[in-house]
Parts: C-alpha cells; structure tokens; sequence
C-alpha cells in the first residue's frame, strides 16, 4: 500500500480504530483523511457520501460501530445492532461509490456460532445460532462480513473481512457495567484498591475461556491483511493469548494491586463458554502478534491511571 495514499479509518476513536491509527503514523502512512473532528458520523448516509465524495479515500478500515461488553448488549441491542448496521452499510456504500482501492471491515469473533468446535475456522461462520447475550450486535457483524463479500461479488470491490479476537488496550471504554471485561475489571479492582474493599466481585463462573488480542496487535494485523491478504473468505485476526476469566482476574488485580479476595458472582452470564479462533491462514503468511499479554495489561493499566479523568473513560 502506497505510504502517500489517503487512508480513511472509520470508527477512529474506537479501541481498534485509535490503534490502527497509531500502527499506521508509525507505518509513515502521511495521509490520512477524517481524523478527529474531520471524521463523518457515518450513521448519517448523506454526512458518508459527503465526505467520501470530498476526502476520495483510497484506503479505508471499517472499524466503526458501538460495542461493549457482555453488560452492554444485554442492556441495549437495539442501539448496538442500528448503529453497526448504519455505519457498516454507509461507509460500505460511499466507499463503492467512491472508488477506494482497498477496505478491510473489522467484524467480532460473535458472530460466530455459541457451540462451534473449537478454535473457530471461519467455515464455522452461520453454522449454529450465536450466543445470545450479543445476537443482536453479532447480527449487524455477520450482516457486515456478508454484506462486504456481497460488493466484492457483484462490483469486485477490493473488499475484505476480518474477524477478531476480544481486544483491549488503551482507549477503550473501561465502564463497570458498558465495558468489555478486561477493561471492566481494571476500573472495578481499581476503585476497591483505593476504597480499601476486601473482595473483588467478577461476573459469571470465571470458568469461560478468551483470546485476548492487544489493540496494537489487532492494528498490525489489520494492516498486514490489507496489504497481503487478497482471499474471497473471510480471515481471523486471532494470535492472542487464550486465557480463563478466573485468571484474567487474577491477572489484573495483580497489574492493578488489589490485595482483597476475589469472588465469581454466578448470578452474572458467562456468555460463551470459550472463543479462541483459528488464525493458521493468518500464521502461514508469516504474520505474528508481538504484545506480551501481562506487559500489554500493564500498559493499558498505565494509560487507564493516567487517562481516566480526560477520556471519560
Ligand atoms: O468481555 P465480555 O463482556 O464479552 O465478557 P464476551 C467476557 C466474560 O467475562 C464473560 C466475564 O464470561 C463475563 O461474565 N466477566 C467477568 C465480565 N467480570 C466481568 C465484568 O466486570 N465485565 C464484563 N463485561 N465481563 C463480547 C460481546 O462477548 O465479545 C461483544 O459481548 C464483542 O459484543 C466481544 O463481540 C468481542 O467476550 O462474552
């Protein structure tokens, strides 16, 4: 990919997008389109093709859309799957009509199947209904992947799907109740290290499994798809760490310094009961994750203390 073309990231303040932007400034990419306030709100049809017809982006990352964690889309599927569905469709639409060379769209591990062998191939995609605490928004992904295959068949846009582990890392929405779980746990173990409280309370059993992705790493893989990857199917962004929720508790209340107990509140959902994909298409092309997962909490950790306060994190 030309480092002078004009790189759009949809979604650049999301925990994906924030970081693919980062990887891409220190990849020498020297134009990118739409950053901060320049960004669309690409649930807005005519807003998109405003810009697309203005900005002419040649390469755009679709990583917009609302997501959280398994608190979030029990609370609010509605909003989840409508603004997943909005912005996918607008940015995929004016990107068409905009003539972008090349479009990598970040779908979620999901929309996979509850109950797909494991580790998830993406011949597993639709095979089984999803778990259901995140149908509603795993829908809009699935629509997503499908929709994206769709231009390519019928227009041979340059488009491609990936499918992600559950990343974390800096800039992430770390909400007791809206987070996803690694950034949920470090606000929550946070606040009982500094109230002085003797336990940590974690949802469900602990007893699901996880790949944990860093957002660095998620952002390098994105890029080396894009660049590398020219498949019909769909690929997973996968080459994290698979993990208990049990011992990412642990994990974290170590990082963060909380000396109390940990207690498992089953009256929470476990959601599926693990998700690790099968990212052997992305390993052969000799792609490799770098992020150590305790130092990569330490350092979502680090920003967290020193962001909170300004993010609204
Ligand atoms: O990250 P998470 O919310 O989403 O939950 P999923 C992962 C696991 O962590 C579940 C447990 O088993 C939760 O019960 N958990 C323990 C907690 N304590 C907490 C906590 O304080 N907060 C949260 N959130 N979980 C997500 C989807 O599913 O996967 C998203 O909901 C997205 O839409 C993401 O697709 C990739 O991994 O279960």
């Amino acid at each position: 990919m030309k480092r002078d073309a004009r790189v759009f990231v949809a979604g650049g303040t999301t925990l994906p997008g924030r970081a693919l932007i980062d990887v891409l400034r220190a990849e020498r990419f020297t134009r990118l389109v739409g950053i901060g306030a320049d960004e669309p709100d690409v649930t807005d049809a005519a807003a998109t093709e405003a810009f697309f017809a203005a900005a002419r982006p040649e390469y755009v990352f679709l990583c917009a859309g609302k997501s959280g964690g398994i608190g979030l889309n029990r609370a609010y599927p509605v909003e989840l799957m409508r603004d997943n569905l909005l912005a996918t469709t607008n940015v995929l639409h004016a990107a068409h009509r905009a003539g972008t060379a090349r479009l990598l769209y970040l779908a979620s591990s999901c929309a996979y199947p509850k109950h797909a062998p494991q580790p998830l191939a993406v011949g597993a995609l639709g095979t089984g209904p999803m778990e259901p605490t995140s149908e509603a928004y795993a829908t809009a992904k699935f629509a997503g992947w499908k929709l994206c295959a769709a231009y390519r068949r019928e227009y041979g846009c340059r488009f491609v799907t990936g499918f992600p582990a559950n990343a974390f890392g800096p800039h992430d929405d770390f909400g007791a109740d809206s987070g996803h779980v690694i950034p949920a746990l470090i606000r929550r173990a946070h606040d009982a290290k500094v109230r002085g409280d003797a336990e940590l309370v974690v949802w469900g059993t602990g007893t699901p499994r996880r790949e944990f992705v860093y957002a660095r790493d998620l952002a390098r893989a994105c890029l080396f798809v894009a660049e590398n990857y020219e498949g019909d199917a769909p690929i997973n962004l996968g080459g994290g760490t698979d993990v208990s929720i049990a011992d990412v508790a642990s994990a974290v209340a170590d990082v963060v310094g909380f000396r109390g107990r940990i207690r498992f509140d089953a009256a929470h959902p476990d959601g599926a009961p693990l998700k690790a994909l099968d990212s052997a298409p992305l390993r052969e092309m000799g792609w490799r994750a770098e992020a150590d997962f305790r130092a990569a909490l330490a350092e979502t950790y680090d920003w967290f203390l020193h962001h909170r306060a300004t993010e609204g994190t």
